[in-house]
């Protein structure tokens, strides 16, 4: 059809109209003027001088749009025609950032846009700026899902992302003058968004509540899903892929009878209430809080999702069910798509009419499962009675999968029963019969023997998706993590010790009755955004070096960077892109704060979401001693000590008081440490409000020193880690996570290693811990800082300061701050020490670009294709 509107209008010589946009800087320019005028509205007497730089970005964003969605239409086009595999990103996060520069930059129009632009008035730089951050996501895991769907597209590899489009996303945080955080809601549509486009045409219909009938389903409540499509562009490539986010959206839109009969109220009700559904980004990161708001989100994007893909396939495959398997695969990120594996089969069963064992044969070849974390407070269990209200048909299907789960594991079990039963030595009875007791204890006795659980069924109890948690008795919830377990093919978790943890923690019973389905896919980022568009005079050095740009798409050239290490001519040139992107950031930090910061101490950054085990505690109760040497050091000793600044930035979930504690602290002894004239330039700490993807986009390259200090055992991988390695920031961390793999890469004794290992630390917590007191005389004293009131507000830290140094309580000091203090200082000297000399530094610097190769989210996407999804590329020429 399109051919022939195309030939249609065709102008007369013949010759096709050439659809595609053209990409001079003449052309352009004269693309924005007209997008700013028709697109836009702007009133043309105030094109292009008079418009603001909002608008301005508007009208350039509108004129990329084109060039996207045309690269986008024949994409999907061709995808469909030729009927590849795709793979399906279910996530409830994407947290994307800013889109005008990824998108000039992969599109390889940034040349003719620049150019474009300076002659319309402006400078790109200016425009990128005046972008809204998509934030729908929290941290971590939305990052590392918009990462991927770069990565798909960038290797031509057929998939889509599916989430939510949230109206507000991750809250804004604002510090106010005492310290305190002080959440803000995040508008982001408010200037509209150009990169989407709007499927008004593509909507389904998701039921809640109700009723089940001879497992007939009859929804009490629906809402209507309303897709939007975000194009994801690959670089390098033609391919554009998708990210889909639904709207909700109530089934009637306003009750008119209502409305007449003066009942305003109840008018809209129904509206508001769909809306709810998609409005805000539960701002909870690795912590969970159970709200029924959340299921429903999450089953609203799942079904929406898994419908959407079953009628596309409906209308190339009708009926052919046992395809689907060969045409689909699901990803769910973390457990809170895990609702997938039932509402597929509801879907299957309930309206494609198959039977059951024919629908969970397709089911668990269709979804795949990712695991992000052992922190029991993540890991979602959902009340029975919360989901059964919910979702009455997905209990009936989630309680069968339990049973058949369970009967398939019996007769493993009875053997081992009876395996442990024969070897155990016999009960030895005892020497004398026991003094008669009364006959009413006796009978209870007897009671409670036999009472006491079938040792089969006592086997089976750990491997129930539906039980009872052990410190409620009588609720029951489902475990999600274990239902994705028991209805995937694969299983991963996000880093290498992490992959190793959950086998033998969390799902040790699963692991050893199916040990095929545990992989590992250690986590990577993007090299485009977080390393060559954010970071373009490193980029440019390493090109010129290298002699080639091939490494944004082929990392692991970094490599080549290594024989340049010792170069001392080379070192100079790294060391000034370094201290450029220093003077960004210190530039930054002046428009947002106000603080002046010095450029040449030695830049020290943290920045993540802030948690107990990510242990922002532990840095600053180390720079509270720092603090304290130098206000007591003397004029020889100052001179000796080497200049730190230390920028912090994260937020604090908004109903978790430690962390919000933490962020205050920092606040407050930044505050003091920062006006106290006898310091002057040899510390700065800072807290950066709102720390989100554009402030890491400028935080990162300027950093020299970054600190990924969890608790060992604790952080699944960390992907900031992999950024600031591959803008060649020195590390210094605990052995967890990826860090362990960033060691392995770029050389352990190019990192600042320090602290217990996972394997030490639950050593530590059953046993030494009891005995331990050997606190730091440098940890008290910070400690005694505090509680003196260097930094003010005594009572308030109060609990603080006790939650490090009361050991005798076994909740106390959970994370190990006080016990791994001491080789943190250690590792902080060497810091100190090895920052005096300038070129072994920058020579270490390079080793980690260098060895940053293996952390591109190109090469773990490979991977999930080749080893989890069977998806292979199919490229548009
Ligand atoms: O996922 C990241 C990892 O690099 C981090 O180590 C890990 O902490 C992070 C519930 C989470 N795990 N779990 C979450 C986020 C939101 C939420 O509501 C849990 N985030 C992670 C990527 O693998």
């Amino acid at each position: 059809i399109l051919e022939k509107v195309r030939e249609a209008v065709a102008p007369s010589n013949g010759v096709p109209i050439d659809w595609k946009p053209k990409s001079d800087p003449a052309s352009i320019q004269a693309d924005v003027l007209q997008n700013l005028e028709f697109t836009i509205g702007a009133p043309s007497s105030k094109i292009p001088n008079e418009v603001d730089v909002k608008t301005a970005y508007r009208g350039v964003a509108a004129s990329l749009r084109e060039h996207l969605i045309d690269a986008f239409n024949r994409t999907q086009d061709y995808w469909s025609k030729e009927d590849p595999k795709f793979v399906y990103y279910l996530s409830a996060e994407f947290l994307m950032g800013r889109s005008l520069l990824n998108t000039v930059q992969n599109l390889e129009l940034t040349g003719p846009y620049s150019e474009a632009i300076k002659k319309l008035g402006y400078d790109l730089e200016t425009l990128v700026d005046a972008e809204q951050n998509a934030a729908l996501g929290n941290g971590g895991l939305g990052r590392l899902a918009a990462c991927f769907i770069d990565s798909m597209a960038t290797l031509d590899l057929p998939g889509w992302g599916y989430g939510i489009r949230y109206k507000y996303g991750m809250f804004k945080q604002a510090i106010d003058a005492k310290g305190y955080q002080q959440e803000l809601p995040d508008i982001w549509l408010s200037n509209g968004n150009p990169w989407e486009i709007a499927r008004p045409e593509i909507t389904y219909k998701i039921g809640f509540y109700g009723t089940v009938d001879n497992f007939k389903w009859s929804p009490a409540e629906q809402v209507i899903a309303k897709a939007y499509d975000n194009p994801i562009p690959g670089y390098k490539t033609n391919t554009v892929g998708n990210l889909r986010l639904w709207e909700a959206l109530p089934l009637n839109e306003f009750d008119l009878d209502a409305f007449n009969k003066g009942e305003y109220d109840k008018a809209v009700e129904e509206r508001r209430k769909a809306e709810d559904i998609s409005a805000v980004l539960y701002p909870n990161d690795a912590t969970e809080y159970g709200k029924q708001l959340r299921l429903k989100q999450q089953y609203f994007f799942v079904s929406a999702s898994i419908q959407d893909v079953l009628a596309r396939f409906k209308e190339k495959h009708a009926g052919n069910w046992s395809l689907l398997p060969e045409k689909a695969i699901f990803q769910m990120n973390d457990t809170h798509p895990t609702i997938a594996v039932a509402e597929l089969m509801r879907l299957l069963i309930d309206q494609e009419g198959l039977d059951w064992d024919t629908a969970w044969g397709i089911t668990i070849k269709t979804l795949a499962f990712t695991n992000h974390t052992v922190m029991p407070e993540a890991l979602e269990k959902w009340p029975v009675a919360v989901l059964g209200k919910l979702l009455p048909r997905h209990l009936e299907i989630i309680d069968k999968i339990d049973t058949i789960w369970k009967d398939s594991l019996k007769e493993k079990i009875l053997a081992q029963v009876e395996q442990e039963k024969n070897s155990a030595p016999p009960k030895a009875e005892p020497a004398a019969k026991a003094p008669a007791k009364d006959d009413k204890k006796a009978a209870e006795e007897e009671e409670e023997e036999e009472e006491e659980e079938d040792p089969v069924e006592a086997a089976l109890s750990k491997y129930g998706i539906i039980t009872e948690i052990p410190w409620q008795k009588d609720v029951k919830v489902i475990n999600m993590a274990y239902l994705a377990v028991v209805g995937s093919k694969a299983v991963n978790g996000v880093a290498a010790i992490h992959s190793e943890i959950i086998k033998d923690t969390i799902f040790k019973d699963f692991y050893e009755v199916m040990p095929e389905k545990f992989q590992n896919k250690t986590n990577g980022v993007t090299p485009r955004r977080w390393l060559a568009w954010c970071n373009p005079a490193l980029a440019e050095l390493i090109t010129q070096t290298l002699g080639t740009d091939a490494w944004i798409n082929e990392t692991t050239l970094l490599a080549g960077l290594r024989q340049h290490a010792d170069d001392k001519a080379f070192q100079a040139k790294w060391r000034a892109v370094k201290h450029a992107a220093k003077e960004k950031l210190s530039h930054k930090i002046k428009a947002l704060m106000g603080i002046d910061l010095p450029t040449d101490p030695l830049y020290d950054v943290q920045i993540k979401r802030i948690h107990e085990y990510k242990r922002q505690y532990l840095n600053i109760l180390s720079l509270i001693y720092r603090y304290h040497q130098i206000k007591t050091a003397t004029p020889e000793e100052k001179a000796k000590m080497v200049p730190r600044v230390s920028i912090f930035g994260g937020k604090a979930a908004s109903a978790y008081y430690a962390a919000k504690k933490i962020v205050r602290l920092i606040n407050r002894v930044g505050t003091v440490v920062n006006s106290d004239p006898d310091v002057g330039d040899l510390l700065k700490i800072v807290f950066v409000p709102d720390y989100n993807v554009d402030l890491a986009e400028v935080l990162i390259p300027g950093a020299e020193l970054s600190q990924h200090i969890s608790t060992a055992g604790t952080e699944a991988s960390g992907t900031s880690n992999m950024k600031f390695a591959m803008n060649g920031c020195l590390i210094i961390g605990t052995m967890d996570g990826a860090n362990i793999e960033i060691a392995q890469e770029t050389g352990k004794e190019n990192m600042f290693v320090f602290g217990m290992d996972a394997e030490d630390v639950p050593v530590w917590r059953e046993g030494k811990r009891k005995e331990w007191k050997d606190y730091d005389p440098r940890f008290v004293k910070a400690l005694d800082m505090i509680k003196s009131g260097t930094f003010g507000e005594v009572d308030y830290f109060k609990d603080l300061v006790e939650s490090v140094s009361v050991m005798n309580d076994h909740n106390n000091d959970w994370f190990l701050v006080a016990p791994d203090f001491t080789d943190y200082m250690r590792a902080q000297d060497e810091v100190d020490k090895l920052y005096a000399d300038q070129d072994e530094w920058t020579r270490r610097s390079i080793l980690y670009t260098a060895g940053s190769g293996f952390f591109s989210s190109d090469r773990t996407i490979d991977q999930y294709a080749k080893e989890i999804w069977d998806v292979v590329p199919c490229k548009r020429h």
